[in-house]
């Protein structure tokens, strides 16, 4: 495959160009604080690797999502740019891309990405809510002296206004507990829908919780460890792959999702399932938002 183009697809030109595209894909590599494994620095650059093997065929949706145009651009990795600073230029960036109207696609890194890309798409759309895939509820005011921890992402997402819905939580800290379910956040915890009949009741609690224009954050770690090991902390009991579409499925068709992340993708050695499930995940939510046109 060493003549595949290195692009989200391994696309030819037609199906890139950038005025064209209905996605722009953007690498964030960003990995400054992590609190356990390492390794999500380098999670974009192994997903992009990954999608090129992702059949461009959708098998549920019975189309190539890649005709609507996928254009990749460079790594986000502004000079000499670290910590707070990173995310404030982040936040910018965000802002000038969805100013284009494009679906953003955001590749981490770490979640503490999150809050900045929100914040430069909720400039285009001031009533922007969010949906929460992940494992904890990120919901700390901080976290190792850092307000811009990762476990914080959701805390300084609620407090730019934003409401939230959250599934496949199953780690809570007793500081964060204050703000589970209540007020702009409604919450899911994994153990509590592990039947069909209860996904489908958190789903519409979701669906009337969030409004109309919704961003999605997808923490790779809310999938179950079986099915994405690379991940810096690993939590069992997570979403399966088809729950984890059970989830999304009715959020793109109901909702004007206008821009989602996946985060938190830390290859491991030898292995390249996490990857790909991460890959194959952007490529189907790509496809079911170029389904509602
Ligand atoms: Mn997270």
């Amino acid at each position: 495959m060493s003549d595949t183009p290195f692009n989200f697809g391994g696309l030819p030109p037609e199906l890139t160009d950038r005025a064209k595209a209905k996605f722009l894909v953007l690498p964030v590599p960003f990995e400054e604080s992590v609190s356990y494994g390492g390794g999500t620095g380098k999670g974009p650059d192994a997903v992009i690797e990954a999608s090129r093997q992702v059949e461009l065929w959708d098998e549920e949706l019975l189309r190539e999502t890649c005709d609507a145009g996928i254009h990749t651009l460079p790594a986000f990795k502004p000079a000499r740019a670290k910590g707070e600073k990173y995310l404030k230029l982040l936040a910018e960036e965000a802002t000038a891309l969805a100013a284009e109207g494009k679906v953003l696609v955001s590749l981490g890194g770490e979640h503490s990405i999150t809050p900045a890309l929100v914040e430069g798409v909720k400039k285009k759309y001031p009533k922007l809510s969010v949906l929460q895939i992940d494992a904890h509820a990120d919901l700390r005011d901080e976290y190792e002296g850092k307000k811009w921890s990762h476990a914080c992402a959701m805390k300084r997402v609620i407090e730019q206004g934003c409401k939230l819905a959250q599934a496949g939580i199953r780690n809570f800290s007793k500081s964060e507990v204050p703000f589970v379910d209540r007020g702009l956040v409604a919450t899911a915890p994994a153990h509590l829908t592990r039947t069909s009949g209860d996904l489908r009741k958190a789903i519409e609690r979701f669906l009337e919780h969030l409004t109309d224009d919704v961003y999605i954050t997808v923490d790779i770690d809310g999938l179950d460890p079986s099915l994405v090991p690379g991940t810096g902390t690993p939590e069992p009991g997570g979403l399966s792959w088809y729950d984890t579409l059970d989830f999304l499925r009715p959020i793109f068709a109901q909702k004007n999702v206008v821009a989602f992340d996946i985060v938190e993708v830390a290859p491991l050695e030898g292995s390249s399932v996490s990857q790909f499930v991460a890959a194959k995940l952007a490529y189907r939510m790509m496809g079911y938002r170029a389904a509602r046109g």
